[in-house]
């Protein structure tokens, strides 16, 4: 909504304009701006104020020398779609439907009847922008403009994924790279489209210049606001794999194409700090810099080093931190953050109380006196904080790391674990043994948080569903996929899709001590295999997963109703796509032993005896399986399927 549509649609005349302006100019005169600037997958260490060594940022450290770093800030998720889902509501992302990160095939999304930051600020007459990812779902009904923006612009998840079925094309979309009417619907990895508002403008979106044209967009916004106040949300798709930049950042720094990448961001927070100085909105606004999870973890392999800009050799730092994206270690969620607002958030000032993003609606409403989400939230003001008060500390007693961990004050308990983050940022004691009132003070915050997410926590948006649906799937008689869809070509079992989750179970038995052989080959994607052992409607089974791309992680899980209850520790292999590998896993009562080629990659003992039937799947690779036997501990052999035809001698 413009600002001549919020005077009709609340019925202000001419006079009803000036009764307006001299009502915001009685109270604080006109209502503060926010901007927020969110990164992907950048490091804790990836700005010159926290510490990069050889990534250049001057704006940003400007903004940081005029304004606050927060050194204790957390995303409240080490994924993008929960981390996305808390920072616009101010929640958890286990009390707003525990999304998980969404894929083009998903029918999911944030709640519309969530009340997000900018559906917050409407009722104060803001102007709202969205520009770059989204990722909150990308059906008309999930999209931004559904959630209280007046506009959107960007790419509606991760550019690593492709588009989807449902998508609305505008009349004059530039189709780039070849791509026709006809064949724009043929999914293909890392090409995704640009929409505005909710159509599809540009496919695949060019996204060497994305940086570039959210830059313009978010300046072209800010100056076409106005006298109205505004809320821009940008968030940027960068520095999330594969990286890209403008021809003019492409080479310029010393950290590869990451680095390049968080330089132009940098450029960007520049111009937007620029414009808003040029308007004279610098005292009238607040900008907050963060990012919504930590860096991936580097990868060393051949494979992965002629991948160009999908090359994970090259990537953030999260230093000194541990982890990386994906874990509750420090560096998966603790962000690289900086506030800033001329005369009203101190200069040169550092923040080290905790916070996070979920207090970024709630401060938001108390600047522009909104009444808060009707909603129970879990975030709180920050604002004594953001002001720099002597006397301002944390309003968190305690913070959590999702269901896994929780933080309160210096101490960090989690997965058993308890850290002293005062003395060991790193997180490499753990001092649970010597701390255990510690232990057992956390312990039950965790508890009764945990028991919180569970009672209450609110529907997201839409059928958990899959559009891959298991019915479609050719399978070997009697056996049932479970997720995703399988066929059966030329003697294999096939699923092509590189994308989310897949298995597929042998019919149900009760097996025990059992070794479990198949003869696997990664076609397509870059995760890997899974090999289980269970029920066979995967209610609870064991899982072996394997990487299937770069440095390979070997993880064996146990899995009861959708949650991995035990985890192993991973050891590191190497896999390659297109080369086929013996699995073997054999179980031993509750001991399961798993080889690669007659190598043992991992080990673990669970709690009950592992027995069932046998599951195939893989995770975001498309995978081919063949020469399937299972043998009893006697050499018994209880299953053969898809075995090759004999070779008749010449
Ligand atoms: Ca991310």
């Amino acid at each position: 909504m413009n600002r001549r549509d919020f005077l009709r649609t609340t019925g202000l005349g001419t006079a009803g304009i000036a009764a307006w302006s001299i009502a915001q100019d009685a109270t604080r005169g006109r209502l503060p701006n926010v901007v927020i600037i969110f990164t992907d997958d950048q490091g804790y260490e990836d700005l010159g104020c926290f510490g990069a060594p050889k990534i250049r940022t001057p704006n940003i450290d400007r903004m940081a020398t005029e304004g606050m770093r927060l050194t204790d800030f957390y995303s409240a998720a080490p994924v993008c779609t929960p981390s996305r889902a808390a920072l616009l509501t101010g929640c958890y992302p286990e009390r707003v439907g525990g999304l998980g990160v969404l894929f083009p095939r998903n029918n999911t999304g944030l709640n519309p009847g969530e009340t997000t930051i900018a559906k917050m600020l409407k009722s104060r007459g803001y102007r709202t922008a969205c520009i770059g990812k989204w990722h909150l779902g990308h059906l008309p009904e999930f999209l931004p403009t559904s959630h209280g923006f007046d506009s959107y612009f960007g790419i509606p998840y991760s550019n690593d994924m492709t588009i989807a079925a449902e998508m609305k094309v505008a009349d004059g979309v530039v189709l780039r790279e070849g791509v026709t009417r006809e064949t724009m619907w043929q999914p293909k990895k890392n090409l995704v489209p640009l929409l505005r508002n909710e159509e599809v403008i540009e496919y695949p979106a060019d996204q060497n210049l994305l940086t570039k044209r959210y830059t313009e967009e978010a300046t072209a916004f800010i100056r076409g606001s106005g006298k109205q106040p505004f809320f821009l949300y940008l968030a940027h798709t960068m520095p999330h794999i594969p990286l890209y930049a403008s021809p003019e950042f492409q080479g310029r720094s010393e950290a590869g194409l990451y680095g390049d990448c968080i330089e132009e961001i940098d450029w960007s927070t520049g111009r937007i700090l620029d414009t808003l100085r040029d308007l004279g909105l610098d005292g009238d606004t607040l900008v907050v810099y963060t990012s919504d999870n930590g860096p991936w973890q580097l990868k060393g392999s051949e494979e992965s080093k002629v991948k160009g800009n999908l090359n994970r050799r090259v990537g953030g730092s999260a230093h000194p931190l541990k982890g990386y994206k994906f874990s509750r270690w420090e560096g998966g969620v603790r962000e690289p953050s900086v506030a800033w607002w001329p005369g009203r958030v101190p200069a040169g000032s550092v923040c080290g109380e905790i916070a996070g993003t979920i207090d970024l609606l709630p401060t938001i409403a108390e600047i522009a006196g909104a009444a808060l989400p009707t909603l129970p939230i879990d975030g709180k003001s920050i604002l004594p904080l953001l002001e720099g008060r002597p006397e301002a500390v944390t309003p968190h007693e305690a913070l959590f790391y999702g269901n896994e961990g929780v933080r309160a004050g210096k101490w960090k308990f989690r997965k058993d674990e308890l850290y002293d983050l005062a003395t060991d940022v790193s997180e490499t004691r753990n001092v649970a043994a010597e701390n255990p009132a510690v232990v057992t003070r956390l312990s039950a915050l965790l508890e009764a948080h945990r028991d919180n997410m569970r009672a209450n926590r609110r529907p997201h948006g839409g059928e958990k569903k899959s559009a891959l649906r298991p019915k479609a799937s050719r399978v070997l008689p009697g056996w049932t996929a479970t997720q995703g869809v399988w066929d059966t070509q030329k003697g294999a079992l096939v699923q092509t899709q590189a994308q989310g989750e897949t298995s597929v179970f042998a019919p149900k038995a009760d097996w025990s001590d059992a070794t479990v052989e198949v003869t696997a080959r990664a076609t397509d994607g870059k995760e890997g295999f899974r090999l289980m052992l269970g029920a066979s409607d995967a209610s609870t089974y064991i899982r072996w997963s394997t990487g299937a791309f770069g440095n390979t992680i070997h993880s064996l899980m146990k899995v009861v109703k959708g949650k991995v209850t035990k985890r192993s520790k991973s050891s590191k292999g190497a896999i390659k796509r297109g080369q086929s590998y013996r699995l073997r896993m054999e179980t031993d009562g509750a001991t399961v032993r798993c080889f690669i080629d007659g190598a043992l990659v991992n080990e673990e003992t669970f709690d009950t005896p592992v027995r069932g039937t046998i599951g195939l799947g893989s995770c975001n690779t498309a995978v081919e399986y063949r020469d399937v036997r299972v043998t009893g501990p006697d050499g018994t052999v209880l299953l053969e399927a898809l075995r090759a035809p004999p070779t008749l001698p010449k």
